[in-house]
């Protein structure tokens, strides 16, 4: 519905002009304090202005989405959906007027207006619609399509409770709802005009035709929020579009009639069930029902989105792939394949054939594990009352995969067994990731060892059958503008003063020239003094959560991140626990040798994962211990920071000397806080694991702590634990003759870790690397003591970064798996 031509001008003539000047903010930020908000200059507190501040940025934000879509409706060009069940957005105020405005005169407009920008951005609660590194992911990929210029949109759901609040409440964790929703939020836009109806359960038939015919017997409607995306130094601003489920204005008319009216609002209530809560796991598939609702409500809204865009270039549908790709981000957006065979077979009445032919160059696969706990399966009978059509193409679509594979492999009889998407189990399951790869025309991995690894693991019988060039590498990024310009101000102008200015944040490898600096003495001295005063920023906040005083001139020592086994906190712990009572056994002379540290946790468990909590408990009961023991002083303090999220992150990054990376080799599938921390000017002590391993390509050996087994040794030293071929080594046996000796409180609360260990074979080789371990914090105490060489270590390692930055893994996403281009004024 445009203007006529007639009244354009006067829509031009009072078009939002652009802010170059404060006063223009100032204008805006009161209007909105006096309209938008109804609030005025006596009654304005941080809140009121977070969100003034915030709606002046929007809608400047919102005349450059608009543009950016008008431009990308002329051209058509081809553009990506990412579907992924998890945005970790964080705060978006500080992220905007990084983007938006100049960070200094901002700042000023907002001092002479009475308040502090700083004070605003706490106001503001984090997005937290994620777990972990996959949907961290997800935010920074945004971040760089827009910044490319690619036109690119995420699709998700919007929660209304995001990840739980962490409490730690006498030492163990205490999930709270995170209700992130409570004020108005300015950073999306309610589209409660688009409603689109999502149907579930009911059955299918034939009609005359032969058509097969869907009629679910429950549906509900789903809304969409945008949250507008800008991108750095460039006017283009991408949509990452959320769905919210909302009941259908229809009533259960039977129930209705028959005089049940509260009954027949009630069912319809619960249709805001589906997108009330993200399922807090992290690597672990935990198989409940509502969580396939809300991946189909998601994948069904955002598809009928995708293909309505699409009908209006009105191209006939064979050049669908053309104009659309859409990625998988793991595989909880899988349905999508099967519904858009669902959408042109029995909507669009295309032939099977040529409708599986678009669907497999539409979709792109990425897979962030290996581990068969964390791997997708859905029961049969579970997905057919759900989904009962759906489940029929899935038969149809193994049917036909299975015939290839037979026509292939005539002389091997297992291979079918072995790849078949319905794993013939009791009760049988649909094996998502093999959906995933069979609907996709390329899979890939998240760093090279883990690309390797699922070609030679989990999937090698699929590079059998479809060759080893459906599957590629992609090694994870992170966006510089959040993760090094953000979190590190301080950083980022002393590297901005030498490189001439901060276009090096869109084009990372320009840090490379920091090596000429990396003699230069006074250099070195500010970037030793930027870190200290992000120690001292970060001991500021551990004093006020933990009320734990820290000193801000030691080695702080960091590990953050979900509590997981695979990611060996408890190899921390129990180092932690060899150090100090290696201190305790020395002489007070003895014990000045060692230079004093900090060692940070931080992260959540999810809340039904027994051995993750003991953990929480072990690190918390081992600070109240070592921190209160007048022999160790400052030589060793054990932090738990509670609620690790986004925006504590990005205080807590750039703040460490050393960060922990530890996972048993071959689970991690990369790590994406391993870039963030070197990025900020911090060394890591690590496995030879994930994106690690490119790490030490980029910045050195020398340049980084590595330790302990390699991917190859796993399954041999598991098998040596389940014959009894190996042995817990003493330093280890040491630490836990104090656990079990009730040094830390009651032995039987960290029972079932030390166990693991020593009785049930200790599947994550915590025994088999505690010795390397233990040696690579020798080497890491030993290069610390030469602080000059250490700093030069850390300048040298940013310089070689690069590399890590979102931006060059999205231009490899889409030069080799979306094929799109970026649509600019260029
Ligand atoms: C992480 N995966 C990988 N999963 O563990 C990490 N899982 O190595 C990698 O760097 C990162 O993905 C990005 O590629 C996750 O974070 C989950 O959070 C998750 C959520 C639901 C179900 C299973």
């Amino acid at each position: 519905a445009s203007i006529p031509a007639k009244s354009r001008e006067v829509w031009k003539k009072f078009a939002v002009k652009e802010f170059a000047k404060m006063e223009d903010f100032q204008e805006d930020f009161i209007r909105h304090v006096e309209t938008t908000l109804a609030r005025s200059l006596y009654n304005c507190d941080d809140l009121a202005a977070y969100q003034a501040a915030s709606f002046t940025l929007r809608d400047k934000l919102i005349v450059e989405w608009n543009k950016t879509q008008q431009k990308q409706t002329l051209r058509d060009p081809k553009r990506l959906y990412y579907l992924s069940l998890e945005f970790l957005m964080g705060r978006f105020l500080d992220n905007a007027v990084i983007n938006l405005a100049n960070n200094e005169t901002f700042s000023s407009a907002v001092d002479e207006l009475g308040f502090r920008l700083e004070d605003l951005i706490l106001q503001e609660p984090d997005a937290g619609l994620g777990n972990g590194g996959l949907g961290r992911l997800a935010a920074c990929f945004i971040d760089s399509l827009s910044t490319g210029d690619y036109p690119g949109w995420g699709y998700g759901l919007r929660y209304q409770y995001g990840i739980f609040a962490q409490k730690i409440i006498d030492g163990y964790q205490v999930e709270t709802p995170d209700y992130w929703l409570t004020y108005l939020n300015p950073w999306e836009i309610p589209r409660l005009e688009i409603q689109i109806p999502v149907h579930f359960g009911g059955h299918v038939y034939q009609d005359d035709a032969g058509n097969s015919i869907w009629e679910g017997d429950e549906s509900v409607l789903a809304t969409a929020y945008d949250y507008p995306i800008p991108g750095f130094q460039t006017t283009n601003v991408n949509n990452l579009r959320l769905w919210s489920a909302k009941p259908t204005t229809e009533f259960d008319f039977n129930k209705f009639n028959s005089g049940d009216y509260q009954n027949s609002v009630v069912d319809q209530q619960r249709a805001e069930s589906i997108t009330a809560v993200l399922y807090p796991n992290d690597n672990f598939d935990s198989g409940k029902q509502l969580r396939l609702k809300q991946q189909y409500f998601w994948v069904a809204a955002s598809l009928h989105d995708i293909v309505r865009r699409f009908k209006k270039s009105r191209r006939p549908w064979r050049e669908f792939p053309q104009q659309v790709a859409i990625q998988l981000n793991d595989t909880h957006p899988t349905i999508a394949v099967v519904e858009l065979q669902r959408i042109l077979i029995d909507v669009e009445q295309l032939p099977w054939v040529e409708a599986w032919g678009i669907v497999t160059a539409t979709f792109g696969y990425t897979n962030h594990t290996v581990m068969a706990e964390a791997l997708e399966k859905w029961p049969v009978d579970v997905f057919g009352r759900l989904l009962p059509r759906h489940l029929q193409i899935i038969y149809d679509i193994n049917f036909y995969f299975l015939k290839e594979v037979e026509q292939k492999f005539p002389s091997d009889r297992e291979i079918t067994g072995r790849v078949s998407i319905i794993e013939e189990s009791s009760p049988k399951q649909i094996r998502m990731a093999f959906l995933a790869i069979v609907g996709s025309h390329k899979v890939n991995g998240v760093a090279e060892l883990h690309s390797e690894l699922i070609k030679t693991t989990i999937f090698k019988d699929f590079v059998k059958v479809y060759g080893a060039d459906k599957f590629t590498n992609v090694t994870n990024g992170v966006t510089p503008r959040r993760w090094l310009r953000q979190a590190n101000p301080g950083l980022s102008a002393l590297i901005a003063s030498k490189l001439g200015g901060y276009s090096y944040l869109k084009d990372l490898s320009q840090l490379k020239r920091l090596e000429e600096f990396a003699e230069d003495k006074d250099f070195l001295h500010e970037w030793d003094a930027i870190k200290v005063k992000n120690k001292q920023r970060l001991a500021a906040l551990i004093k006020k959560l933990t009320g734990i005083e820290v000193r801000g001139d030691v080695l702080f020592d960091i590990q953050v991140k979900r509590i997981h086994e695979y990611k060996r906190q408890q190899l921390n712990v129990f180092g932690v626990i060899h150090r100090y009572l290696t201190l305790k056994g020395l002489s007070p002379e003895a014990r000045a040798q060692y230079a004093p540290k900090v060692v940070i946790f931080g992260g959540k468990s999810a809340p039904g994962y027994y051995m993750a909590k003991s953990i929480i408990k072990l690190v918390t009961s081992v600070g109240d211990v070592v921190n209160n023991d007048a022999d160790i002083g400052d030589l060793l303090k054990v932090v738990f920071i509670p609620d690790y999220n986004v925006s504590k992150a990005e205080i807590i990054v750039p703040a460490s000397d050393i960060s922990e990376h530890i996972s048993t080799a071959g689970t991690e599938a990369s790590g994406t806080s391993n870039m963030k921390f070197v990025l900020n000017g911090g060394l890591i002590i690590g496995t030879v694991d994930g994106a690690n391993v490119e790490i030490t390509r980029e910045i050195g050996e020398d340049n980084i702590f590595l330790f302990g087994n390699l991917a190859e040794s796993v399954e041999d030293l598991r098998n040596n634990h389940r014959f009894g071929k190996s042995a817990i080594p003493e330093s280890l046996a040491l630490v836990f003759d104090a656990i079990e000796g009730g040094v830390f409180g009651h032995a039987d609360e960290f029972r079932s870790l030390v166990d693991s260990v020593k009785w049930h074979g200790d599947h994550y080789l915590v025994s088999d690397d505690f010795d390397s371990y233990l040696e690579a914090h020798k080497l890491i105490d030993e290069a610390y003591k030469d602080h000059d060489a250490w700093v030069k270590k850390c300048v040298l390692s940013v310089a070689n970064m690069g590399f890590f930055s979102s931006d060059r893994c999205i231009s490899e996403y889409a030069e080799g798996i979306w094929n799109i281009e970026p649509v600019n004024d260029k």
